[in-house]
């Protein structure tokens, strides 16, 4: 019995990118670990993937290339060859190009893998093609926008620096199931006698570990927010040395600050005001405030705006300034590697068109000039995950599309293909990780040969360069070799750690400059309260689109799922209970709903089965369900986003997931 531990890597887009310790056994992975040596994974993982090997020799694992024999949407295939599969892509790629031009190819392709190798090898190949280009916005650009607009291209904290906060606000961010590990340094500053609060739309899991919940209607906490900076300038509880030495556009801000009382805000949000004058005076009142900024309350119309106003905090009351304080939007390590060695932008001859990931919808079925005519979908889940799913399945029916996706398993989008392939874990290639949660760098080798004739992102695209009779040097490398190449293309922030460590497979910390917290990546050098740049230069509020309905519809991350991902696993799927549908008592009984019942929720997008599930975690006028099933395992025939909408953000093109509403009525059972 030949017995080995190899290091490896959490693929999934997850903010903790964990090490992981691999235990194989005669070339069998037959357990996962968190690795001891990660400082920031700290020997855990995540219920997700404390079983990670059920998901690599699961039997629903996809083992062959599989061309539709039955209807679309039938399920129903048969297994073909590698050789045959490239075939028919060639050939039905050349007739489209032939007839409407390359850009009546899209890709489309989101976050399976993070790999930065096996994530963004598929650009080249397209870029080469000549292929539309698709634009990727559906997790995060709002928050990125609104972060931006306020900090430019300041180093995101270092998430160790919560450990030393007296008052943590987690706002909007549900850590519990989201960024787990994030939650050690929160205990390490309670230990010491921290507050913690939550900003959030309902008690999420999270609700339990902090000291007090916020509960705001939806897509209101931009006013909360202006409301909080109201009290602090009102009362005088601004650091005046720190905005003088770091702030631009202080004094215009106050004049916008005047508007937002407390009574103003508690309207708009649903918070008591008395509440908002506690929260806006602990805040001002702390050593070294912490806020660590979810994504969730970003996927709003007006998402960008609210961010900006949160990021405006920590620069009123001079956080930035105190160990411990300052506020997390992300950590941001693109430039730490050379990415462009693996996107190479350089092989798109001329600039084509680019169609938003969250209007697949819209490009599927009114896209004109040229239509889209194949879809190639790897390491996304469109059919689950992307917004508006009636429309999105209405265009995978078309008859004329000819779409292949390439895919661990037979989820929603493979059963609408046409060819499927089959694609390796994590485990089966190798790959190289930065983190968007902390700042390690991993590289992870092949733990385990593929599961039977799965192939990686990487070894599917040197078959279609190969079929399309593109000969550039490019696509002859194994994805090994590009590995290699990233760890060995110089930035100024790779040439700072030891890369002999990093190409050995241990985790390496990119190195922060003393000070970086006050260092300000924008054009002023200051925290611009005021941006030039935007059309409102200062943050005010924007109110969320909403529709004409009377419930807000808030789906969150599940503890057991990540996006559509785990849903393979019978056991996490179990442990979800079912796809409920949370809504307060006083609602339920207004409409005369039991606990259990099966209910609907629907809007003019769509329709939704769900089982009720009475509770006060919620507060009135909004229903929640948590987790991205399969279309398998729901109640009815469409999973939450039939409900969701491909309206965009204010700012960046983002989704607005949340930013929906839903009316609920009871089926006859
Ligand atoms: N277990 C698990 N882990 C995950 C994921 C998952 O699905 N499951 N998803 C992964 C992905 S893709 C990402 S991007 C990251 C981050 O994943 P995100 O989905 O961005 O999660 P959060 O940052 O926690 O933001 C979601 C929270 O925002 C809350 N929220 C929604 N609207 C509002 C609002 O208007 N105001 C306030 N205050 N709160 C609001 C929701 O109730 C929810 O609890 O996590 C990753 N990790
Ligand atoms: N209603 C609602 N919808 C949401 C969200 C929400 O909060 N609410 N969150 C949104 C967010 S933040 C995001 S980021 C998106 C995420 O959307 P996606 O990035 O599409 O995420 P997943 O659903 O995890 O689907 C990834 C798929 O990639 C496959 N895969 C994994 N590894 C590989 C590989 O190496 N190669 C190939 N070819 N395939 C692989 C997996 O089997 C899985 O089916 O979803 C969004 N959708
Ligand atoms: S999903 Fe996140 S918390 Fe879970 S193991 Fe992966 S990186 Fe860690
Ligand atoms: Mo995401």
């Amino acid at each position: 019995m030949a017995q080995v531990n190899k290091r490896s890597v959490c693929p999934y887009d997850c903010p903790d990118t964990c090490g992981l310790l691999v235990e194989v056994i005669d070339g069998k992975a037959v357990k996962v670990q968190g690795d001891m040596e990660h400082p920031y994974t700290r020997g855990t993982l995540c219920p997700k993937m404390a079983n990670y090997e059920k998901t690599v020799y699961s039997p629903h694992r996809l083992t062959r290339p599989l061309l539709r024999k039955g209807p679309k949407g039938s399920g129903d295939f048969e297994p073909i060859s590698w050789d045959a599969a490239m075939d028919i892509i060639k050939k039905r790629w050349r007739e489209i190009i032939g007839q409407y031009g390359p850009e009546a190819i899209l890709p489309y392709s989101y976050a399976g893998t993070m790999g930065v190798v096996q994530r963004n090898c598929g650009e080249a190949f397209f870029n080469r093609l000549g292929a539309s280009r698709l634009k990727r916005t559906i997790c995060s650009k709002a928050k990125d926008w609104g972060w931006s607009a306020v900090m430019g291209s300041t180093l995101g904290i270092h998430p160790d620096e919560a450990q030393n906060s007296d008052f943590i606000i987690l706002w909007g961010n549900n850590a519990m199931a989201v960024n787990i590990h994030f939650l050690h340094n929160v205990g390490k500053a309670k230990e010491k006698g921290a507050q913690v609060w939550l900003i959030e739309t309902y008690e999420t899991p999270t609700a339990r570990v902090c000291d007090k919940a916020v509960l705001v209607r939806p897509g209101t906490d931009g006013a909360l927010a202006l409301a909080m900076m109201h009290v602090i300038v009102r009362d005088g509880l601004e650091n005046k040395q720190f905005i003088k030495d770091y702030v631009l556009g202080y004094e215009e801000f106050t004049e916008v600050l005047k508007d937002y009382t407390p009574e103003k805000a508690g309207e708009i949000t649903g918070v008591n005001p008395e509440l908002i004058e506690e929260l806006a005076r602990l805040y001002a009142k702390a050593r070294a405030p912490f806020i660590s900024l979810g994504s969730g309350l970003s996927r709003y119309g007006n998402g960008a705006m609210t961010v900006r106003a949160i990021t405006c905090l920590p620069a009123l009351v001079g956080a930035w300034a105190v160990p411990g304080g300052g506020l997390s939007a992300g950590v941001f390590t693109g430039s730490a590697l050379e990415t462009a060695i693996i996107t190479r932008n350089d092989f798109l001859k001329k600039p084509t068109r680019e169609i938003n990931m969250n209007q697949l919808g819209d490009a599927l079925t009114e896209l004109d000039d040229p239509p889209v005519m194949s879809l190639y979908v790897y390491h996304s889940n469109p059919a689950a995950v992307a917004p508006d799913q009636n429309m999105v399945i209405k265009g995978l029916l078309r008859e004329d599309l000819f779409s292949v996706v390439h895919e661990r398993f037979m989820t929603d989008t493979a059963r609408y293909a046409d060819l499927i392939l089959p694609a390796t874990t994590s485990l089966e290639h190798p790959d190289l990780y930065r983190s968007y949660g902390h700042y390690c760098l991993q590289k992870a080798d092949k733990v385990i040969e593929p599961v039977g004739e799965a192939k990686s992102n990487w070894d599917v695209f040197a078959l279609l360069a190969q079929a399309m009779g593109f000969h550039d040097p490019y696509f002859s490398h194994t994805a090994d070799e590009m590995v290699t190449k990233l760890i060995e293309s110089p930035t100024p922030w790779l040439a700072q750690v030891d890369l002999a460590r990093l190409a050995a497979g241990y985790p390496v910390e990119l190195p922060l400059p003393e000070n970086y917290k006050t260092q300000f990546g924008t054009p002023s050098g200051k925290i611009e309260i005021f941006n030039k740049d935007e059309e409102e230069p200062l943050p005010r509020y924007l109110e969320p689109h909403g529709d004409d309905a009377p419930f807000w519809l808030v789906n969150s991350p599940s503890i057991y799922s990540l996006n559509s991902s785990f849903n393979e696993r019978e056991e996490l799927v179990k442990q979800k209970g079912g796809m409920y549908l949370l809504m307060n008592p006083d609602d339920a009984l207004a409409k005369g709903f039991v606990d259990g019942d099966p209910v609907v929720a629907f809007n003019k997008r769509g329709e939704v089965k769900f089982i009720l599930k009475i509770t006060s975690r919620g507060p009135k006028g909004v229903v929640v369900t948590e987790g991205i099933f399969w279309l398998k395992d729901c109640p009815g025939d469409r999973s939450v986003n039939a409900l969701t909408s491909q309206r965009l953000t204010d700012r960046g093109e983002g989704s607005t997931f949340y930013d929906t509403k839903v009316d609920v009525k009871r089926i006859k059972k």
